[in-house]
């Protein structure tokens, strides 16, 4: 008998994958955590329904919304992380050998601990000396720390109950007053289809408290239409870190051609954001 656990964070559009067998199933202080081995992607994790992350295709996700803001900034060396607890993110970061601290602020520290016991893939960065968890609401730590980083990444659930507020104009102007001068920002900014006036009222924030946001997007099977956009909102141009080197370690999505291209959106998206 086949088991499919089924998403639909859109009325309109569903999608699944086949479970072999259910690892974990909590409700957590916050949410609704599952943890699930799946027959084609691996591990994956759900919060409240959707799937954040699975072993086989987090690495667009990851490796886009880490590499972009980081190769961009000269030797960046203090990066925060907003959510993120699945340590994919801090993965990448860590792998700067500028980096002195990378701060995660993730609200739900069974994120934490299921994923550092399902994801073994991640390597365990919360054992880097350089990596700093603290429990708590990202809002009151941006509040506390202006002018502080040199990139932050708000990896962060979608837009929905208590993460809603992650895509509002007030945190885009905490997470832009917590940058240090010429720092970046990359958000994950959801999908061209299915967010378009959500992705254009950001991307006019970012706007107007940066010279040079941009929207990208990569492929992750898992996602809503196949895919993820995110929003590098810095007065540093994104193209400042093409063709630069990587640090040590293995890719598995970006590279300079998926870099640069990951900038090229279709007309319908284009026009509507940029006009
Ligand atoms: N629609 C799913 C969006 C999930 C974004 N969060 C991913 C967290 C991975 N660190």
């Amino acid at each position: 008998m086949s088991i499919w656990f089924t998403e639909e964070l859109h009325p309109y559009y569903r999608k699944g994958v086949r479970v072999k067998r259910v690892l974990a199933d909590e409700q957590t202080e916050y949410q609704h955590l599952q943890m699930l081995e799946t027959e084609y992607f691996g591990n994956a994790l759900i919060l409240d329904g959707i799937i954040q992350l699975t072993e086989r295709d987090n690495m667009g996700y990851h490796e886009m919304i880490a590499h972009v803001p980081m190769l961009a900034v000269e030797n960046p060396k203090r990066v925060l992380i907003v959510g993120g607890g699945d340590g994919g993110s801090l993965q990448q970061v860590l792998r700067y050998s500028s980096v002195q601290q990378a701060v995660v602020c993730e609200l739900d520290q069974k994120v934490v601990d299921y994923s550092r016991k399902y994801f073994p893939t991640f390597g365990d960065p919360w054992a880097d000396s350089r990596a700093t968890l603290l429990v708590r609401d990202a809002f009151g730590y941006l509040e506390e720390n202006p002018g502080q980083f040199d990139v932050i990444i708000s990896d962060t659930t979608d837009p929905i109950g208590m993460a809603e507020r992650l895509f509002s104009d007030e945190f885009y102007r905490l997470m832009v007053r917590a940058l240090a001068p010429g720092g970046a920002a990359a958000t994950q900014c959801e999908q061209p289809y299915f967010d378009t006036s959500l992705i254009k009222t950001i991307y006019q924030t970012a706007r107007q408290l940066t010279k040079n946001p941009a929207y990208y997007y990569a492929q992750i099977p898992t996602y809503p239409g196949g895919g993820i956009g995110f929003m590098y909102v810095s007065d540093t141009p994104w193209t400042n870190g093409l063709g630069k080197a990587m640090p040590p370690g293995a890719n598995n999505y970006i590279n300079p051609d998926v870099h640069k291209a990951a900038f090229a959106l279709p007309e319908f998206f284009r026009k509507e954001l940029y006009g």
